[in-house]
Formats: C-alpha cells, structure tokens, sequence
C-alpha cells in the first residue's frame, strides 16, 4: 500500500518535471551562437515561458551581454546588466523581455543580438483579435545608471532542483512507510 504511494508520487513527479522547470531553447539551434545568423526569425519559431532556459553555445571569440532594449538596438556594449563567457551560457527567464548581445568588436552588427519576451503564462494558446501588441517603451536620453557589480557565474541547469525535488519525494515516500 505504502509503497504504491511512493510510486504514485513519484510518477506524478516526474511526468510533472518538464512543465515545471521549463524547456531549454539553444540560441540559433545547429547554428548556435555566432554571426551571420538570423536571431530575429529564430526567436520567432520559439515559444519561451518563465522558467524555460535560453542556452547560448558559442566560440572563443565571442561572449553573452545582457543588456537594455536600448543597447541591444544600438548595439551598446558600455552598461551591461550582466556578462558571460565561456562557450556555453544558460540563462533561466524571467517574465518580462531580455536582450542579449554579442560584445567583440562589431558582431553585433553582424546579427549577435537577441530579443527575447516570454509569454504571459495565464494565455492560452491561439490568437486572438483582442491580443494586444507589446508596448513600446521610448528610448530614454537620460544619464545612464552606473552598472552593476558583476554577478557570479552561474552556469547550473534545472535538472539539479528536479534531481532534489525527485529525491524530496523518495524520501517523503520512505518516511510514510516507515
Ligand atoms: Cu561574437
């Protein structure tokens, strides 16, 4: 008896897994992350909900800024939010838009740039006449804010939370039989 429980929560756990820590979506897909590529119709063939991860996969020359709207458009590399490098960066989204770019020297001219918004969770899929545009916000002229301190690196997935949260429930199940 126990012990079906444990099954049960366990099967319930992991059938749940995917929608709770969210798909990863690798920038650009084969062609990763480099120039040349058309990020804005990449970007248009993917869905991106809270939660989901954005992975960039990239060579020695190239690197990962998050930046505002208004440097990902002009291409500014002056006020970055948060830098990464390495060769492969996972970013987890938040609600709302990000912007990425590429910092060496003119690659993001050259189409390393990256506008991401993910979708209000609560909408179903399928659109309708009523779905309104995102807003614009204009582009402010004012003093820029001094930039961050420079975050620590974070390169880990959500496999390792699904990993605790699976033991969670092993341990949950073990506690009941016992
Ligand atoms: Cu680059």
């Amino acid at each position: 008896m126990a012990l079906r429980v444990v099954a049960a929560v366990v099967a319930v756990l992991l059938a749940a897994a995917p929608m709770v820590f969210g798909a990863n979506h690798v920038v650009g897909d084969s062609q990763q992350w480099n120039t040349g590529v058309d990020y804005t119709t990449w970007v248009s063939n993917q869905k991106f909900a809270v939660g989901d991860t954005l992975e960039f996969k990239y060579g020695p020359t190239h690197d990962v800024y998050e930046v505002s709207q208004s440097d990902h458009d002009s291409c500014s590399t002056n006020s970055p939010i948060k830098t990464h490098s390495g060769g492969d960066t996972s970013i987890t989204l938040s609600s709302g838009s990000s912007y990425y770019l590429c910092s060496t020297s003119n690659h993001c001219s050259l189409g390393m740039k990256l506008a991401v918004t993910t979708a209000a969770s609560s909408t179903p899929s399928g659109g309708g006449s009523g779905s309104s545009p995102p807003s614009n916000s204009p582009p402010s002229g004012s003093t820029t804010p001094s930039p961050p301190p420079p975050p620590p690196k974070g390169s880990g997935s959500g496999r390792v939370s699904s990993g605790v949260a699976v033991a969670g429930a092993l341990a949950l199940g073990l506690a009941l039989m016992g």
